[in-house]
């Protein structure tokens, strides 16, 4: 089926961004998309799209008339029913967004995150130096899924048993900003479970008494936010918080694998971390896309977009656009990344990106500190979902520094 383009000036095209082949590698198609001007008709769905970094950028800096309210995924909160009660901070417009929003930032703040380093660091240091042990193992399971479940599962305060659905559930969320298609329906038929386990420890009694989900029922007992509503934002810590940082752990180490030249760079100056997760980020984005809704009629990129336009942005086209990035194609981790819209920007901008980037820093100088090279042992076995990208499987082989760097 298609829809009729209603814009006389803008191109239309069949690309779809959730064709099993686009997902295996989407920067061709991105490529092609930003090629045929700022803005596309996506027939297939129906919806305008943004690929270009300067109008993804337009579009999320403009929340009055870009908003989030009826939903950040193909469907239309306002003429479709949503797969789950909409997040109260995700999808949210001002003036109720900055309520929420206020409690996570403080929650998530970079002093509050602060306090988390040093136990982070030893979570790493003993996941990595067993690993460099035993030289050959899966990167994507036994590092990139295991640190950020006990590392950030411990620092929510959730129990220790369940944690096998935190990564399921985050598949869900991130399939359901799709359509309905066979990726998401399959993930829905073992829901259950997952979803119980997940409204469980979404209650104060199920959190430990200092975590960050204790704060933010501390925020509800000082009358910033309802109890109820404290629930609802640890079930956004676990939506957001989980694949996000596995997928961008296992592209890091992917990017580094294949390219055994930037590796010996941080090798060599451990302290690159943070700007080579930058890069990772810009290079690789973990999150692709989402979408927001035109609450009027409005004109940007040359066009009149009409009110009630679902958009599909790209940011992970928006990185790698040679009108923003000189040889943006190019993996480099001594480049000047920041600007990239891996963590969205504006008043939505990720929320958690101060996490994020404590988690990859961390777990990256730990490898840095004691691993010469990276050898990919075949193909890295993709994750496909309609929104995130990362892996499932990363069989690896490491070789330890003769003399750990510390
Ligand atoms: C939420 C939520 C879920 C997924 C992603 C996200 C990227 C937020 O439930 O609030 O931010």
């Amino acid at each position: 089926m298609t829809h009729e383009n209603p814009y006389r000036d803008v191109p239309s095209s069949d690309f779809d961004p959730y064709a099993t082949e686009v997902l295996a590698d989407p920067y061709p198609h991105y490529e092609r998309l930003r090629e045929l001007g700022p803005w596309a008709w996506l027939e297939r769905y129906g919806v305008l799209a943004v690929a270009r970094h300067d109008e993804v950028q337009r579009i999320l800096s403009q929340p009055d008339v870009f908003c989030s309210s009826a939903g950040v995924g193909l469907a239309n909160f306002h003429t479709e029913k949503p797969w789950r009660k909409p997040s109260i901070i995700l999808e949210t417009d001002p003036p109720d967004h900055g309520r929420t929003r206020k409690v996570v930032a403080r929650v998530l703040s970079p002093a509050s995150i602060g306090r988390l380093r040093a136990t982070f660091e030893e979570v790493a240091a003993r996941m990595v130096d067993e690993l460099v042990e035993r030289g050959s193992f899966d990167a994507a399971k036994d590092l990139c899924e295991a640190f950020p479940i006990k590392a950030f599962g411990d620092a929510v305060g959730l129990p220790a048993a369940g944690r096998q659905h935190l990564l399921p559930y985050g598949d869900m969320v991130f399939n359901g900003f799709g359509p309905i298609n066979e990726r998401f329906r399959s993930r829905m038929e073992s829901a259950g479970e997952t979803v119980d386990w997940i409204a469980k420890v979404c209650q104060r009694d199920a959190l430990t008494k200092d975590g960050l989900g204790a704060q933010l029922f501390a925020a509800a007992d000082a009358g910033e936010i309802e109890h109820e509503e404290a629930g609802m934002l640890v079930r956004t810590l676990l939506s957001a918080g989980l694949d996000t940082t596995v997928f961008t752990l296992c592209n890091a180490i992917q990017s580094f694998g294949r390219h055994p030249e930037q590796w010996a760079l941080l090798r060599e100056d451990p302290s690159m971390a943070r700007q080579a997760l930058e890069e990772v980020l810009r290079y690789d984005s973990t999150f692709h896309s989402f979408y927001r809704t035109s609450t009027r009629d409005v004109e940007l990129g040359g066009i009149t977009v009409k009110a009630g336009q679902k958009i599909a942005v790209f940011i992970a086209s928006a990185n790698r656009d040679p009108r923003r990035w000189p040889d943006a194609d190019r993996f480099d981790v001594t480049r000047r990344a920041t600007g990239h819209m891996a963590f969205g920007t504006g008043i939505h901008g990720c929320a958690g990106q101060m996490m994020a980037r404590l988690e990859g820093e961390i777990v990256l100088t730990a490898l840095a500190r004691r691993v010469e090279s990276i050898r990919l042992d075949g193909q890295p076995v993709q994750h496909f979902n309609n929104t995130v990208r990362g892996l499932k499987s990363m069989p690896v082989t490491v070789t330890p520094l003769s003399v750990a760097v510390h």
